[in-house]
Order: structure tokens, then C-alpha cells, then sequence
């Protein structure tokens, strides 16, 4: 194992791969963020495995590497920003500041997010809600890989939901997961490494159960908590496409010709500010809210995210280890 690389460093390299790879400064900026947040905050399916996935997208043509978003404000709660076919995240950095303040204007604020390219985690986005003191919802569809529960062809997406909450003097409550049992990501970090997944993921062309990631990949991921995670699934694709009028995973799939290229089609994030939600109730939801957090971690319980907190303050001070086969990887990618 090599010696660890600094957040700095890894940012600059992973900037410096998109830049050469065509992308405008801002869009490689943007992208190069959220990759390098979830290597330091160890979430390696969001991490920089998901380079090489971001090259093929720019490669086949499928996103727009130079892409503007533009923010259409007309002052109602629903603000939009059209990526105008590139990456989700330089999208959401252009339009956070118009969303945080008609949350705070109005209380309630949504963000339509329109053709993007979406790969990542959607924790980058909570979290910075949950900094500028609002609670939030985060949800897109992906591309059809999940059978819903009773069924066995792929219609839905692994499609991810997050949740943050601030809280005044610790880091943010926030989970965020795939409504899969696991992310397709893990699947694909189990087939890189060789290894079986465990029971219950996934199911493969016939239905049958498998551990064997490719018979997974080539069959059916499988909703989390049966018809529950099915249905939450379900209203994934409805909020976040059907009613943006935007793709659901289904067409998303289609559109792309497969899923060996990263899914585009919509976003949807719900900002509230929790102090306009009590004003009239003389009680301070934060302070409510720690009482149930920290009872939460009385029992022992650990919040979610605490893991990643935990290797984030890691990662800042003694920097990211990576495999040699990880450096290896980066070097090539340089050098292209
Ligand atoms: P995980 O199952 O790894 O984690 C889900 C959440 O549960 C995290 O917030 C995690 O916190 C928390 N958690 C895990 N174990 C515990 C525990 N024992 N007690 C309390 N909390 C716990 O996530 P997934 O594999 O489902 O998803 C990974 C990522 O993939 C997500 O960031 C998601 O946004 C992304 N994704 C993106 C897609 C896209 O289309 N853009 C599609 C699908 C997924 P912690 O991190 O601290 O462990
Ligand atoms: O890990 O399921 C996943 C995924 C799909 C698109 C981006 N990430």
C-alpha cells in the first residue's frame, strides 16, 4: 500500500483527468468535488472508481462536457435549473444559492434539476443544505436495473433518497441510500475485486437468486425491505420523473443504450426551513431534534453518516490510502 495522498493532491489530479478529458474548468470542478468527497469520506462506490464510468459518458458523447446550466427563478417555490445535458453537480452548485434563500423566504423551496447526467451520491447535496441551517429530501431515478418486489424484469432504478437535518453544534443528521438493497456500485466494486455479493441483493435472468455480481449486473438488483423499498422506489420515479417530465429509469436506460453508461435524465431536492415550520409552536425544532439524536446514541445506536464522518476527519488529517491498483489507474488516466 502506498503511501496516503492528501484531499488537496487527489482533487487537483481528479480536476486535471476531466479538464483533459474536454471538460469546461467549472464542470471539472464541480465533478472532481463530489468524486473526491466520497473518496475521503470512504464511500468507494461513489469515489473515484466512478472516474473511469464519467470518461466512458464523455467518450460515447452522452453528456455535455462544456454544458452551462441555467437557472430559471420566477420566483415561486419550484426553482429550476436545466443542466442542459451535463453533469448534475455543477447544476445544483448554480442554483443552491437561489433555492437556500426562497427556503428561507417561504419556508418550502424545491429544486427541479432537468437533463443531467446523474452519478453521484446525494449526500454532497444535503449536507450543504443542512449547512446553511434547512432540512432536506434528495431523490433521482437511475437507469432500470431493480425488479420491483414480485417481479423479475428491471423497470427501476437503484434510485437514491437522502434526508439532512442540521443540528447546531455536531455535524448533520443525514442518511442517504440506494432503495436497492445496495447501490449498483457495490455490485460492480464486488466484480472488480472478485468476490461474491452477499444473499438477498440481486437475482439473475431467471429470477433466481444469485451472490455471483455478474449474474446480479446481467439480472435484476432487488428493492431493500421487500414491498416497502418497492414502493419508496416507486415514488422515486414518480416525484423525480414522471412529474418533472423529465425520464424514469426505464426510458433513462434506453436513452443511454445500456448500463455501462451512467444514467441521465432528472433530479428533484425539497429544501424546509424548520424554523418558519414551528414559529408558531414556541418550541425550537433543533433543540427537539438533538434530544431525539442524542437519545438515539445513548442506546449505543450509531446515526448514519457517522461512519463517514468519521473516515472524512481521517482522510483530513492523514490523507486517502489508495491500492497501487487505484494509483495505477490514476496514472493511466493522466497519461491519456
Ligand atoms: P449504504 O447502504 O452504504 O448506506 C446507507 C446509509 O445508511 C448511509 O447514510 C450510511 O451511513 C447509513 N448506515 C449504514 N449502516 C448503518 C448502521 N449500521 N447504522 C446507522 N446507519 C447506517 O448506501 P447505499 O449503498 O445504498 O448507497 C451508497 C451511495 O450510492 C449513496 O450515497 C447514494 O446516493 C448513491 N447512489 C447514487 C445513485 C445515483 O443514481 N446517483 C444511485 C444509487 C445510489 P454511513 O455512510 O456513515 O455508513
Ligand atoms: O450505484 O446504483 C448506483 C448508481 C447508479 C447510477 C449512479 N450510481
Amino acid at each position: 500500500m502506498a503511501k496516503p495522498i492528501s484531499v488537496e493532491t487527489l482533487h487537483t489530479r481528479v480536476r486535471s483527468i476531466f479538464e483533459k478529458c474536454g471538460m469546461s474548468e467549472a464542470n471539472a470542478e464541480a465533478v472532481a468535488a463530489v468524486i473526491v468527497a466520497g473518496e475521503r469520506d470512504a464511500c468507494k462506490s461513489h469515489g473515484i472508481y466512478r472516474i473511469e464510468g464519467c470518461m466512458r459518458v464523455l467518450a460515447a458523447g452522452k453528456v455535455e462536457p462544456k454544458a452551462v446550466p441555467e437557472l430559471v427563478d420566477t420566483g415561486k417555490a419550484v426553482i429550476e435549473v436545466d443542466a442542459n445535458g451535463g453533469f448534475s453537480n455543477p447544476a445544483f452548485d448554480a442554483a443552491k444559492a437561489a433555492l437556500v434563500a426562497r427556503a428561507k423566504e417561504t419556508g418550502l423551496a424545491a429544486l427541479v434539476i432537468r437533463d443531467c447526467l446523474h452519478f453521484s451520491a446525494l449526500w454532497h447535496d444535503v449536507e450543504a443544505l443542512a449547512k446553511e441551517g434547512l432540512a432536506s429530501l434528495s431523490m433521482c431515478p437511475s437507469y432500470a436495473s431493480v425488479a420491483p418486489t414480485g417481479g423479475k424484469e428491471p423497470l427501476l432504478g437503484t434510485n437514491p433518497i437522502a434526508f439532512g437535518w442540521p443540528r447546531p453544534a455536531e455535524h448533520p443528521y443525514v442518511f442517504d441510500f440506494a432503495t436497492s438493497v445496495a447501490a449498483r456500485g457495490e455490485i460492480e466494486l464486488h466484480r472488480r475485486a472478485g468476490t461474491e455479493i452477499p444473499d438477498g441483493w440481486a437475482v439473475d435472468k431467471e429470477g433466481n437468486p444469485t451472490n455471483d455480481p455478474d449474474a446480479a449486473l446481467a439480472g435484476a438488483m432487488l428493492p431493500f425491505g421487500g414491498h416497502k423499498g418497492s414502493a419508496i422506489s416507486t415514488m422515486v420515479e414518480l416525484l423525480a420523473g414522471a412529474m418533472l417530465g423529465e425520464f424514469m429509469s426505464k426510458e433513462a436506460l434506453d436513452f443511454m443504450g445500456g448500463t455501462h453508461l451512467l444514467p441521465r435524465h432528472g433530479a428533484l431536492v425539497l429544501a424546509l426551513d424548520p424554523a418558519t415550520f414551528s414559529a408558531r409552536s414556541g418550541r425550537d425544532p433543533l433543540a427537539e431534534g438533538e434530544r431525539l439524536l442524542t437519545a438515539i446514541g445513548a442506546q449505543g445506536a450509531r446515526l448514519p453518516s457517522q461512519r463517514r464522518f468519521k473516515a472524512r476527519d481521517l482522510s483530513l488529517r492523514e490523507g486517502i490510502e489508495l491500492s497501487d491498483a487505484e494509483l495505477a489507474q490514476l496514472d493511466l488516466f493522466e497519461a491519456q
